[in-house]
């Protein structure tokens, strides 16, 4: 069989508007499609994708899981010990996040992140008023819920706040190609990072908190007090604009879909469904890279050692050969399955923590909006990895 070679950008402005069109192209055209643009080899049905993310022997995380190949070139910050790193050198470090962000540990969370999602709703939407209002999403409920309840949990100090989302921006814009995204965000690069890095450091974390955790790891030896403020920095990088852009996604697909939020407010307990169908449907994190570390064979096509393959997660997400109906958010659906969170070793390691906030808020607004429209368009924001919103403008009629 040849392989299929495709000239397209998936960096391109007009394919973060809207990469559905390229993803149905990259589907059909077969199992694995040459991208000629960057030389790496794309996957986006379900089947490859899933295949490629649960073989970490064949296919590596250490040598970047963005376009960049770090065999051949210098990484812009220095690696993460989860993200970027494969056994065994990934397993201390994931094995002590896995546990300070697993369900154990956020029980004792929950109550207080529902008392936080009560008293942001009224504050959005005005205490025990009635009647109809308009405002973001984004901002007011997207953004404003995990910086109320996250940089708190982790025990962050209060100052430099600020700084958490556009690090994150450019942290996922830097796995894509250097393009006009990742040249916008270099200003601020070395300000951003110094100010994460210096918040990962022992003394800047409040006790009890995730960071305070992760020391307390180190210091029963399960990892070393220098990979202690790196494991702290993955929280940071990966803890905010993941979770901001997944409400985002779970509260555009309930404005369009009045039926499944009329649904939501009689079975309160599909929240979490829901976000995970979202998850699905929206896929934030759109795409992720690996590495093959020999010559391997993936549906019929030899990758050859050392080159780069792509995920498009969003793309076996709604693959018709995975899902009936791929495209329709649906909380009849079962969701789980879907790579949104990506799959084997590497799977997101802070779901738990999304999967709440993403309860918390959910439930609040059940209780007290009875229908949520679009007030406007809602207006994408482009980023290499993220699939972001700008600005989702609601009008909701409360209960
Ligand atoms: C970003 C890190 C969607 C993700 C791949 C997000 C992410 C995860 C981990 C890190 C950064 O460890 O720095």
């Amino acid at each position: 069989m040849t392989l299929p070679s495709i000239d397209a950008d998936p960096f391109s402005h007009d394919v973060l508007e809207d990469p559905l069109p390229l993803h149905a192209r990259l589907r059909d055209a077969g199992p694995v499609v040459y991208l000629t643009r960057y030389d790496v080899y794309a996957l986006a049905r379900y089947e490859h994708v899933h295949a490629v993310l649960t073989d970490w022997q064949n296919f590596q995380s250490a040598a970047g899981v963005g376009l960049s190949n770090f065999r051949y070139e210098k990484p812009w910050r220095p690696p993460s010990l989860l993200l970027e790193a494969d056994p065994p050198r990934h397993d201390a470090p994931r094995a002590v996040l896995t546990n300070v962000l697993g369900p154990r540990e956020l029980r004792k969370l929950r109550a207080a992140w529902f008392a936080d999602a009560e008293e942001l709703a009224d504050a959005v939407l005005g205490a025990g008023s009635s009647g109809e209002l308009e405002f973001d999403a984004v901002t007011e409920l997207a953004e404003a819920f995990p910086l109320r309840v996250f940089p708190d949990a982790v025990g962050l100090p209060p100052d430099g706040r600020e700084n958490l989302l556009p690090y994150g921006e450019h942290a996922f814009n830097a796995f894509g190609p250097v393009n006009d995204l990742v040249e916008k965000g270099l200003p601020r690069v070395a300000e951003l990072s110094a100010w994460v890095n210096s918040r990962c450091q022992r003394d800047m974390l409040a006790p009890g908190g995730f960071g305070a955790r992760i020391w307390a790891a180190a210091d029963r030896g399960d990892i070393t007090a220098e990979q202690a403020p790196l494991v702290v920095r993955s929280l940071l990088s990966a803890g905010v604009d993941t979770t901001v852009h997944g409400l985002a996604a779970v509260l555009y697909a309930f404005a369009t879909h009045p039926d499944q939020w009329r649904r939501l407010r009689r079975e309160p307990h599909l929240a979490r469904v829901a976000f995970d169908e979202a998850v699905r449907w929206q896929s934030p994190v759109q795409t992720f890279f690996r590495t093959a570390t020999r010559d391997v064979v993936v549906g019929g096509t030899l990758i050859p050692d050392g080159k780069k393959v792509v995920t498009f997660l969003g793309s076996a997400n709604r693959d018709p050969r995975r899902w009936a109906d791929p495209d329709a958010f649906d909380l009849s659906r079962d969701p789980s399955g879907h790579v949104g969170f990506g799959m084997g070793i590497h799977q997101c390691a802070g779901q738990h923590v999304a999967r709440l906030e993403a309860e918390a808020l959910l439930t609040a607004l059940a209780r007290r909006i009875e229908r949520i429209e679009l007030a406007g368009p809602a207006l994408r924001h482009h980023n290499n990895t993220l699939r972001a919103w700008r600005s989702i403008p609601v009008r909701v009629h409360l209960a």
